[in-house]
């Protein structure tokens, strides 16, 4: 048995994709025997039930009046010394370059050095954040002083090489799903709530960012529903769900359309799905789409950012240019008209999941990370 770990993890723990991925990675981890603290503002949210081998330690802000700006920053960076210290922690995994791996870079300046920090770069830190000038600076010093950085596709280690000028070796991590709470559930009943038996269902599943286009997923479902009877399923809310209601009504599309707002359990909501739509302008992976794929529901939508390195174009989904909602859903009319070829998208859906992005996989490829760090290869 490999040596058992102290770790810290540090992430957004309300925050959509990189929140679900460091707490789920917390959850396995802390199955495998390693102890697992948890150091952020709140509990995260998939935290869920009490688990053996997992502590949640809240950063508090000092308000103190004089402070025109709370420093959170400084809380989080002391915080996540003072449980290193007391807990003796071998690592610390901070999910977001800004603020938590500058954070983590302040506590073992305060620690030493055989505290080591593994930071996970999720996205929107680089593909928004690093072109800020003001920033880019403290982004590209966090990366530099993590003693491991790892991304979550291709593309994005690509991104960040481009716009930081970093030489560092920069691992790839892929988002990953449990097997044991992703598969294709049985929805037969539910699914009779939203459409008729010879209806399918679109579902859109994201935080309503203009960056998810969401305008695109209607103008893709208003194109197939013109072609075949369908429902679309919009899960979730954000800024732009105004604007996506709005244009519902103005393509007279109110009655084949269901909000379903928030949902805690994606795996039951997204089973009802035929095909998912993620259009994306930028996205540097896709969890949804993979969660999707491993409930057997094949994705349509943008070849942006990482979506191309999850999604197989013709074999897992299809993917078109960003904003070509003419070929989106002349996809989904040739997928959903063919119900040998939608069985053979789908069983490669579920096959390439477990194949590619298992949780054993990845998790163990994160712990590699560890020990390397650790020289305890
Ligand atoms: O997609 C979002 O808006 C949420 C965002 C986040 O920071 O949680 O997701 C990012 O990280 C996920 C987990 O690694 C990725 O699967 C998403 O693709 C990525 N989002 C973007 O790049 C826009």
């Amino acid at each position: 048995m490999a040596d058992r770990l102290k770790i810290g993890i540090t992430c957004y723990p309300s925050l959509g994709g990189s929140g679900v991925v460091a707490t789920e990675l917390g959850k396995l981890l802390a199955e495998k025997g390693h102890q697992v603290h948890f150091i952020t503002h709140s509990m995260p949210f998939r935290l869920g039930k009490f688990q053996k081998n997992i502590y949640y330690h809240e950063v508090e802000v000092n308000d103190y009046y004089v402070f025109r700006y709370p420093p959170y920053d400084l809380s989080l960076a002391s915080k996540m010394a003072q449980v290193a210290k007391m807990q003796q922690l071998d690592i610390l995994h901070v999910h977001y370059a800004v603020p938590h791996a500058i954070c983590a870079f302040l506590a073992k300046q305060m620690i030493g050095d055989q505290l080591k920090v593994v930071t996970t770069l999720h996205g929107t830190d680089i593909t928004v954040l690093a072109q800020d000038e003001s920033l880019s600076d403290i982004i590209r010093l966090g990366i530099n002083q993590s003693d491991a950085v790892t991304a979550v596709s291709e593309d994005l280690i690509r991104e960040t090489r481009s716009l930081l000028a970093i030489d560092k070796p920069i691992d790839l991590t892929y988002n990953f799903v449990d097997k044991r709470v992703y598969y294709p559930r049985d929805v037969t009943g539910m699914r009779h709530d939203f459409a008729s038996s010879n209806e399918k269902i679109l579902m859109h599943i994201s935080n309503f960012r203009p960056v998810k286009r969401v305008s695109d997923v209607v103008e893709v479902f208003a194109k197939v529903s013109a072609a075949m009877p369908a429902k679309l399923l919009l899960v979730g809310e954000g800024p732009d769900l105004p604007k996506v209601q709005c244009k519902i009504r103005e393509l007279g599309l109110e009655d084949r359309v269901h909000f379903l707002g928030k949902q805690d359990d994606v795996a039951q909501v997204i089973s009802l799905a035929d095909i998912l739509l993620l259009p994306s302008e930028k996205e540097s992976f896709g969890l949804v789409a993979l969660e999707a794929m491993a409930c057997g529901v094949p994705t349509v939508g943008s070849n942006a950012g990482g979506i191309p390195e999850l999604v197989t174009h013709g074999e897992t989904g299809f993917l078109a240019p960003i904003g070509d909602t003419e070929l989106m859903a002349q996809y989904c009319i040739t997928m959903l008209s063919n119900e040998a070829l939608y069985k053979r998208f789908s069983q490669a859906c579920l096959d390439r999941s477990r194949f590619r992005f298992c949780n054993d996989l990845i998790t163990q490829e994160y712990e590699n990370i560890y020990y390397r760090v650790l020289g305890k290869e």
